[in-house]
């Protein structure tokens, strides 16, 4: 793909997107005070098809500066989003107006990029549909998980990370070695367990389910009862379609699978958190033929989804061959008592830039130095990873190795952190820099 260039051309989708404070009701009877764009959460479907250009009008009604990042499109680097690094955040009362061209197709979120917003609701899904899938559906639904935090987020107070790794007292949680917010629960678009949506389906058909985490702090795990899944797509880029029971994604990841009904009933469509103890987020799949009836729940996995099942159907240019230039980053907590992660001991903003010339092939080497996984994502430009390509990739605890490639192609500054918000709050944050 070339490098892209600001878009002057006329949008041919202009969307208005106000940020303001609004209760929500996740549940009958229960509600909270949050920070969602046009009143609703999640935040609004955007859906265009790929090569429109996408104008969207940002109004901050907030108390408090805000910015729209459009997490994994490789966007023009002024439209990024991301406070202090590509643009001045849009101060209360004020207006930015972010332009690109939506491509290539997937499946894409937005949020607020700036400290702990997304944690408060700042998001909603970006859908850039395909003009030639590569898979056959007949219908598709989109699915958000998210974590679900009642009340202001806030990062845990200094030396509560105790000295040796023990888990959190905050939320309980049980994520060894790092606390989890106190979360009042799973959501599955936006709807806490005991208030699903049901996703309607007709036998014979095949469904496209286009999943994202937009967790803030969990791993899920997601099962869907009585069906096969088949993963055709990853971060929004095509995969050889594979067969698979359940799939794990960190925060900031997407994956697309069909589903063919076969199995006429009422099932559950399951996520839960691999880091927490809260009740898994939930939908119900119900056949049109279903005389309703309590859903099934799904059966433990068996054949879970690993990353080096995942084939992409096209390659990455300019990642063949000996890379021309490799950082070896390790990720780990910080020492002090504050809490802090870091990466190379480094702690953003205080963190030397990674640099980069156009043209380069680039590769980051990562190590996992801590117990916690690490959901590392890199703006405005996927990777190549095994056979996959991608943008966010989980790094796993306890010594975990993954190496990403990519092709200098997208000159600007450009965020690469960990997507647990926290952490990147907290520092694991790196800008990698074009040079001359
Ligand atoms: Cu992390």
């Amino acid at each position: 793909m070339a490098p892209r260039s600001t878009v002057t051309d006329e949008p041919d989708t202009v969307v208005p997107l106000t940020a303001s404070s609004e209760t929500i009701r996740p549940a009958p009877g229960t509600s909270t005070s949050n920070w969602v764009y046009e009143g609703q959460f999640p935040g609004p479907e955007l859906r265009v098809q790929e090569g429109d250009v996408l104008s969207v009008e940002l109004t901050n009604d907030l108390q408090a500066e805000t910015t729209i990042h459009w997490h994994g499109v490789p966007v023009p680097n002024p439209v990024d989003g991301v406070p202090n690094v590509t643009q001045d955040p849009v101060a209360p009362g004020e207006t930015f107006t972010y332009t690109f061209r939506a491509e290539p197709a997937g499946t894409y979120f937005y949020h607020s990029h700036v400290g702990l917003q997304l944690d408060r609701g700042l998001l909603g899904p970006l859908i850039v549909e395909e003009r030639d899938p590569h898979v056959e559906y007949d219908r598709e639904y989109v699915v958000i998980v998210d974590d679900y935090l009642p009340g202001e987020p806030e990062l845990p107070s200094d030396g509560a990370m105790g000295g040796s790794g023990g888990s959190g007292g905050v939320g309980g949680g049980g994520m060894m070695g790092d606390i989890r917010p106190p979360y009042g629960g799973l959501l599955l678009n936006g709807r806490l367990p005991e208030n699903p949506q049901t996703f309607g389906v007709t036998e014979g058909e095949r469904v496209r389910f286009r999943f994202v985490n937009a967790g803030s702090a969990t791993v899920f795990g997601v099962r869907i009862a009585g069906h096969e899944m088949t993963v055709t797509h990853t971060d929004g880029r095509p995969v050889e379609p594979v067969s698979v029971d359940s799939f794990v994604f960190g925060a900031g990841e997407r994956y697309d699978a069909v589903v063919e009904a076969t199995n006429p009933g009422t099932w559950t469509v399951q996520a839960d958190a691999l880091d927490g103890n809260e009740p898994p987020a939930r939908a119900v799949v119900e056949y049109e033929s279903s005389d309703g009836g309590s859903p099934q729940r799904p059966s433990p996995a068996t054949n879970r989804l690993q990353y080096r099942n995942l084939r992409s159907v096209s390659s990455l240019d300019g990642v063949s061959g000996e890379p021309d230039r490799t950082f070896d980053l390790t990720l780990s907590r910080g020492r002090s008592q504050s809490y802090t992660w870091t990466i190379d001991g480094q702690a953003y903003p205080d963190a030397d830039p990674l640099q980069i010339r156009s043209g380069e092939h680039v590769r980051i080497r990562m190590i996992n130095q801590s117990p916690v996984v690490h959901p590392m994502h890199l703006h405005g430009h996927f990777f190549q990873v095994g056979n996959a390509i991608k943008d966010t990739v989980i790094v796993p605890g306890h010594r975990g190795r993954v190496a990403i490639d990519f092709h200098a192609d997208n000159p600007g500054r450009w965020l690469f952190h960990c997507h647990n918000l926290y952490h990147l709050d907290a520092g694991m944050a790196r800008v990698v820099r074009y040079v001359e």
